[in-house]
């Protein structure tokens, strides 16, 4: 069982997107297990993206995403980060199939609507940036008891 943080961006606040993306990550399997719509400051968001310091869209990224509130949740179920990866297509909506976030609803590469964890270690250290534990509230589908591990 993993968790991964989703953050549905300003953008997907802006357009009314919320209730879709959520639904899309729900209807997958994965449960919400926190939730809050927070509007970040520089200092979370330099925290949250500070792999990409160097790289020249750094300062528009740290603009962009502290412009509004947007909703950050924590997500829970077998392989969630994956799955949140996948059904968000690649970080460039030009290259992102229809069928993902990206490729359904987004064209240009800085307001592309969802950040996903990109592996376990990162979904551990940016979860602990949005929430303490005692705003993540775990259960469990009746469903998860015909999980047969391999
Ligand atoms: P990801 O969100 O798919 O994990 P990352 O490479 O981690 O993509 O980049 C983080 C975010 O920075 C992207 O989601 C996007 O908003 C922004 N970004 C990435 N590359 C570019 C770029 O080349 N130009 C402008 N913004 C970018
Ligand atoms: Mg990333």
């Amino acid at each position: 069982m993993q968790r991964t943080l989703v953050l549905l961006k300003p953008d997907s606040v802006q357009r009314g997107l919320l209730g879709e993306l959520i639904s899309r990550i729900e209807r997958r399997g994965l449960r919400l297990v926190a939730m809050k719509l927070i509007q970040v400051n520089e200092t979370l968001a330099r925290q949250h993206y500070s792999d990409h310091i160097t790289k020249p869209f750094f300062p528009g990224l740290v603009k962009f995403i502290t412009s509004g509130p947007l909703l950050a949740i924590v997500t829970e179920g077998e392989n969630a980060v994956k799955i949140i990866r996948s059904l968000m297509g690649p970080t460039d909506p030009k290259d992102a199939p229809p069928g993902t976030i990206r490729g359904d609803f987004a064209t240009s590469v800085g307001p592309n609507l969802i950040h996903g964890s990109d592996s376990v270690d990162s979904a551990t250290r940016e979860i602990s940036l949005f929430f303490s534990p005692d705003e993540i509230i775990s259960y469990t589908r009746d469903i998860e008891k015909w999980i047969i591990e391999s």
